[in-house]
């Protein structure tokens, strides 16, 4: 698959802050090592080659200078020298306009529209939360039938590929980079037939998989991390993990 190409050219954006100083990272991303979130803003980076510090953060133990940058206690913050800018979708929105190349399209009604899917890939990860933390089986299959209904829909917005609007890669694929990561680790257990109805989004996942940005904005110990973080929640899915794990 293809591989970045780092040119370091800031968009001139009026009142924009430079976001790479002679080479020298100003950019601190404020992370937990799951968060899809974060893995987001790692990916808008990375495709614009910024150099950036990743922070590691607890959040079952917040720390007091985190809750002082994060207004609502959540993952990621992103540092601009220093100042704290919250929210995933807002941060990629600032990279966007700060750094070339412009991973949202030029078009405005085009941009619109997959703004619009941005927050689609939230919802999908909302899904995706409802699903681990299913208390009983038959939530749990209520809540496979929904994420396999949600990648129906965006089935019928994918066209040729390999990404979400084509060759190039946009911010939509950012989202949902993250959001496929998730299921490598479930199919390591159990085969719920998640993208049995969907080959464009299969295509796409295994595009987004084999895309630098993408693979590298998890750590090497992402699966065994959300392995054990899956058994902790005591869910239905846990239960259906468990043999595995003890195995
Ligand atoms: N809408 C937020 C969601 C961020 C979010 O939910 N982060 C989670 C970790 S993945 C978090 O920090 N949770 C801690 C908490 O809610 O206390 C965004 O897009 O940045």
């Amino acid at each position: 698959m293809r591989s970045v190409l780092c040119k370091f050219v800031d968009l001139p954006t009026e009142g924009a802050k430079p976001v790479h100083l002679f080479g020298r990272p100003a950019l601190t991303l404020i992370s937990h090592r799951l968060c899809p979130y974060v893995q987001r803003a790692a990916i808008v980076l990375s495709e614009k080659c910024i150099a950036f510090e990743r922070v590691d953060i607890d959040l079952t133990h917040k720390p007091d200078w985190f809750l002082k940058v994060s207004p609502l206690g959540k993952t990621p913050v992103l540092l601009v020298d220093g100042q704290p800018i919250f929210e995933s979708a807002v941060i990629c929105e600032y990279l966007d306009e700060t750094a070339s190349p412009r991973l949202h399209p030029q078009d405005a009604l085009e941009r619109a529209r997959h703004r619009g899917w941005m927050e689609f890939g939230s919802a999908v990860l909302n899904a995706i939360g409802a699903f681990y933390n299913a208390p009983d089986e038959e939530t749990l299959l209520a809540k496979v039938a929904d994420i396999r209904s949600r990648f129906e829909q965006i089935e019928t917005e994918l066209t040729t590929g390999p990404y979400f609007a084509g060759e190039r890669f946009t911010m939509v694929d950012a989202v949902f980079g993250p959001v496929f990561r998730y299921f490598d680790v479930f199919e390591q257990f159990e085969d719920f037939g998640f993208f049995a109805q969907t080959p464009r989004v299969r295509a796409w996942r295994v595009a987004l998989a084999a895309t630098d940005s993408v693979k590298g904005a998890a750590s090497a110990n992402y699966p065994a991390s959300l392995r054990a973080f899956l058994l902790a929640r005591k869910s239905a899915l846990s239960s259906r993990i468990q043999p595995f794990v003890a195995a």
